[in-house]
Formats: structure tokens, sequence, C-alpha cells
């Protein structure tokens, strides 16, 4: 029996099976978990359909973080399937890719500045009060975030605004929802080759200074984040909220 045995999770951000939510509903599928997803577009749906088929779900329902009136039908929809949700992964981020290269200073504009952070920023809240009613007293919500947040990284610039946004927010989710037994952390995960990841300019470079300089002397996989997301979200990390872990081989250690 699997240490998420019993419990529902939803997952949102699966675009491919290189999505680091693919990987984090692959760890959680194997600890036992019942899984539904949402997807972006009617293009997506097929692929993600297929995907959560192959994990034992045919929990597949749309989401639009741009959209109020995705998050508001968000929670009715799912309340036809469960009537609590366990926990809910966030793993949506985007900004335009003009953005994502050359100077911070220079690049950053109104627009790509409000788009980033509301698609990666604001969504996770507004998820966590889609979800309101049906969380319970140990439930626990999860984002994905990453170190640009912390420390300035070439081109990954607004970005890096909106991932410190997104983990200022799950310090204050964590305090809002913590007297309701809801957890609220984020894992911030080392660079993966995924869909997002390749809009990232020189993203190649990132992976290899990385792999060179972690103290584990290679980058994570997607299985390897999964696994602690999966512990995240179970009863073992119950004592733990407003974290943000790290699981990038350590490279965030190193000065
Ligand atoms: O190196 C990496 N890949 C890292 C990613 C290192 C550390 C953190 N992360 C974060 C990302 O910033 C993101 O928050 O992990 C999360 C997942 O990223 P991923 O797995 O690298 O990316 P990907 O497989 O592309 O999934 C991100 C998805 C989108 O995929 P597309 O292909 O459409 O960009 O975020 C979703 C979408 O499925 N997404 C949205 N979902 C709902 N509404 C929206 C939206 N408006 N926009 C993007």
């Amino acid at each position: 029996m699997g240490f998420l045995s019993g419990k529902r999770v939803l997952i949102t951000g699966v675009a491919s099976n290189r999505s680091i939510a693919y990987g984090v509903a692959q760890a959680m599928r194997r600890e036992g978990a019942e899984l539904a997803f949402t997807y972006l577009g009617d293009k997506l749906k097929p692929r993600v359909e297929k995907f959560a088929a192959e994990l034992g779900s045919d929990i597949v329902l749309p989401l639009d973080v741009s959209q109020d009136e995705d998050f508001d039908n968000l929670g009715p929809a799912l309340a036809k399937h469960w009537d609590t949700v366990d926990a809910a992964v966030h793993s949506i981020g985007f900004a335009p890719q003009d953005e994502l290269k050359g100077s911070y200073v220079d690049n950053t504009t109104r627009d790509g500045y409000r788009i980033s952070h509301d698609i990666s920023a604001y969504s996770f809240v507004a998820l966590a009060r889609a979800l309101r009613g049906l969380m319970h007293e140990e439930s626990s919500l999860l984002t994905l975030t990453y170190l640009g947040a912390e420390r300035a990284l070439p081109s990954y610039n607004v970005m890096g605004a909106a991932k410190a946004s997104l983990e200022a927010s799950v310090r204050y989710m964590a305090y809002d929802l913590g007297p309701h037994g809801i957890r609220v952390n984020g894992l911030s995960a080392g660079p993966i080759k995924t869909l997002a990841a390749a809009g990232i300019g020189s993203f190649r470079k990132m992976l290899e200074f990385n792999a060179r300089s972690a103290p584990l002397k290679r980058n994570v996989t997607t299985d390897e984040v999964g696994n602690v997301a999966a512990f995240l979200c179970s009863d073992l990390a119950r004592g733990m909220t407003g974290e943000i872990v790290h699981v990038d081989s350590g490279f965030h250690i190193v000065g």
C-alpha cells in the first residue's frame, strides 16, 4: 500500500509526457492516489485524457487560469466526481517569450509583467479559492517554483519576479489556511527540459552549468521531483507548511 493510498489529488499543468506535472502524477499514482487532471484549451484535451487514462483516471476538466469563469466552474465540476479533495498540484507557468532573453531592464514590458504574474502566481491563490469548498482539514496545496525567485539568473528575467511573488503567496496562503488544517508548500525544481523550459533563452547552457556545479554533478529528473511532490502532499509531511523545498541536486547551496 502506497503512502498516498485513498488520497484524491488534482493535477494541473500536464502538457506532455515531459511535463513536471506528469512526473508528479506518475509518482502519486504509484503511491496509491486517485487522480484528476486539468487541461489548457481544447487542443490539449485528448492528450491529457490519454495521460489520465494511463494513470487510471477519467476526470479531465478544463482550466485556463487566465479565465475567472474556468475557476468558477472548477469546484462544481470536480464535486460531480469527488466530495473532497486531499491535494492539488499547481504546475503552471508562463511569460511571453520575448521577455525570457537578454536584459531584464530593457525587455520587461507592462504587459509581460502583468501576464507572467497573472498566469504563474495569481493562479495559485485562485486555485486555492476554487477548491476551498472541497478541501478539508488535512488537505494540502503544492506549487512548482524555481531558484530564479531567489537569485538573478540569466534570461529568467520577469519569470523570476513572478516566482518570487508565487513563493510569497505560498507563505501568505499557508498562514491563512493553516488554522483550517490546510498545508501549502512550494517545490523548487532544478532545470528540466520541458516545453515551458524550451522558451527560456540559453536553457541548454543552464542545464550544463547546473549539472557541472551542483553537488550531485547532474540534473534532476521529473521522477525525482515527483517523489518529493508526492511526499509533500502526503500525511508524512503533515508538519510542513509554508515551505519551499529544493529538488535541484543541491545546486542552490553552491555559492
Ligand atoms: O526547468 C523546468 N522545467 C522547471 C519548471 C524548473 C522549476 C520549476 N518549473 C516550473 C514551471 O515554471 C511551471 O510552474 O514547473 C511548472 C511546470 O513546468 P514544466 O513542466 O516545465 O512545463 P510544461 O510541461 O510546459 O507545462 C507548463 C504548463 C503549460 O504547458 P504549455 O505547453 O501550454 O506551455 O502550464 C500550463 C500549460 O499546460 N499553462 C496553463 N494552464 C492553464 N491556464 C496556462 C493557462 N493560462 N498557461 C500555461
